[in-house]
């Protein structure tokens, strides 16, 4: 996958207006992903996986500190992201279908707290960064 200047320009532009409610996306998106695609709570059985609850708060922030970080290393994600992907593949073994789970209720909250800004363009350069961080957290499985 290759980010051209232009995805790299809106992925960024996307992060400033995102801001510092970061955390509160990263909730509502692993909300989300346990309401939406259930199976993606088979990872998690030490969790309270309810929508809002405190585990659920602290890791979407987790989820969205990881990608407030890779959004400003666009160049370098494979280096920025290598001990959070040691940990995917080797510790957690999460099936690589999640990480498209997740992406796409990432898109979707997204789009629902910036609708305005949620241009064709700016959807294509967020699919493609959410499809690159999800190929570097994939890639040591083999
Ligand atoms: Ni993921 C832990 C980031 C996708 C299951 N994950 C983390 C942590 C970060 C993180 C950051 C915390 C690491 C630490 O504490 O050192 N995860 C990301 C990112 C993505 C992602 C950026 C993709 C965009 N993780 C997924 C997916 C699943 C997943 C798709 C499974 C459905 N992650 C986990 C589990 C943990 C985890 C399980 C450990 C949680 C815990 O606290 O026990």
């Amino acid at each position: 996958m290759v980010l051209s200047e232009e995805d790299k320009n809106n992925i960024k532009k996307a992060w400033v207006k995102i801001g510092n409610h970061a955390a509160e996306i990263g909730a509502e998106t692993i909300g989300r992903l346990f309401i939406v695609f259930p199976s993606s709570k088979t990872y998690f059985p030490h969790f309270n996986t309810s929508e809002g609850s405190d585990q659920v708060k602290a890791h979407g922030k987790k989820v969205a500190d990881a990608l407030t970080n890779a959004a400003s290393h666009l160049d370098d994600l494979p280096v920025a992201l290598s001990s959070l992907s040691d940990l995917h593949a080797h510790k957690l073994r999460v099936d690589p279908v999640n990480f498209k789970f997740l992406s796409h209720c990432l898109l979707v909250t997204l789009a629902c707290h910036h609708p305005a800004d949620f241009t064709p363009a700016m959807h294509a350069s967020l699919d493609k960064f959410f499809a690159s961080v999800s190929t570097v957290l994939t890639s040591k499985y083999r």
